[in-house]
């Protein structure tokens, strides 16, 4: 695995962790972190051995959003463009978890602030820490929610929700989150790390073809009707039916035994 300057990777049993290592600035987003996690990603989309992603932290905290180290007062009469990082760097790397065809599970400890927030729900499956604290703290700097949350929030926890903590910037615990539907788990945090990384590892034994399917079906349905969705299932099922893992799947359950999935 590279090593990097901003991010731990390490790969075991078809899991690739990551791991936000910045723990000094509680894993504030710079410029080197997008590029190397943008980096780490590729690199999962890439190798078959990668069939489940853990995106974890270093530290007290799981990320505090956007390095502000990075956005020092501008000189007079000049403006900071931050539609450029955005367009540049986090949308690319929004975008790219979201296509990944591989499932993301995320492991919040601490803080969750700003595109930490957005960084930790980017994920397919969420697991936070019952203390853990999430903040939408884009308001509280004058700026509106992005790397996705305005997007995936309101989704998850309904618009007044997404609204309220957005405006009020008002921090909010893991246990509230597992609540309200923003998180799969609230656990306590001495169990975080093992919860995540036991549930990933599942995943990684899981049929690859067939999860990539439940990712892409249930994106896909926020934008379409019934009848659409009815159809796109029937093709994905008939594309899943063609697989060596299907049979697999359904030959171990006959002959009452573990399957053993390929990905073919
Ligand atoms: O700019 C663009 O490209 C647009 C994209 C924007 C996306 C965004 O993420 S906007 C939101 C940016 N993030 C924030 O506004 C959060 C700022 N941080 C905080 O509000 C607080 O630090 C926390 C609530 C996250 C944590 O509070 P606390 O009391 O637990 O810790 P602390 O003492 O404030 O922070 C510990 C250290 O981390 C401290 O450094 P020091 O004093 O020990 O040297 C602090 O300055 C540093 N730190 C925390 N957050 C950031 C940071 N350093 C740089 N950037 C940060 N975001």
């Amino acid at each position: 695995m590279p090593a990097g300057e901003t991010i731990e990777t390490s790969l075991s049993g078809g899991v690739l962790e990551i791991a936000l290592n910045r723990p000094d600035r509680l894993n504030a987003i710079n410029t080197a972190m997008r590029a190397e996690l943008a980096a780490a990603f590729t690199m999962a989309a890439e190798d078959e051995a990668v069939r489940c992603i853990l995106l974890s932290a270093r530290g007290r905290g799981f990320c505090a959003g956007q390095d502000l180290g990075e956005r020092p007062p501008p000189p007079p009469g000049e403006r900071h463009d931050l539609g450029k990082a955005l367009g540049e760097e986090y949308n690319p790397l929004f975008r790219q978890i979201a296509a990944l065809p591989k499932p993301v599970v995320s492991a919040v400890n601490g803080v969750a602030a700003g595109a930490g927030l957005s960084l930790a729900i980017a994920a397919d499956v969420t697991f936070a820490a019952s203390d853990a604290r999430f903040i939408l703290s884009f308001a509280n700097i004058g700026l509106g929610p992005d790397c996705g949350t305005s997007w995936h929030l309101p989704r998850l926890i309904g618009s007044q929700r997404a609204k309220a903590l957005a405006m009020s910037g008002e921090a909010f615990s893991g246990e509230d989150a597992a609540r309200w539907g923003m998180v799969w788990k609230a656990v306590p945090p001495a169990e975080l790390q093992s919860a995540a990384a036991g549930f990933a590892a599942r995943l990684a034994a899981q049929p690859p073809l067939a999860l990539a399917t439940v990712k892409r079906a249930m994106d896909a349905s926020w934008h379409a009707s019934l009848s659409d969705q009815l159809e796109a299932e029937r093709i994905m099922q008939r594309e899943l039916g063609h697989t060596d893992d299907y049979v697999e799947g359904v030959a171990a359950f006959r002959e009452k035994r573990k399957a053993v999935f390929t990905g073919r």
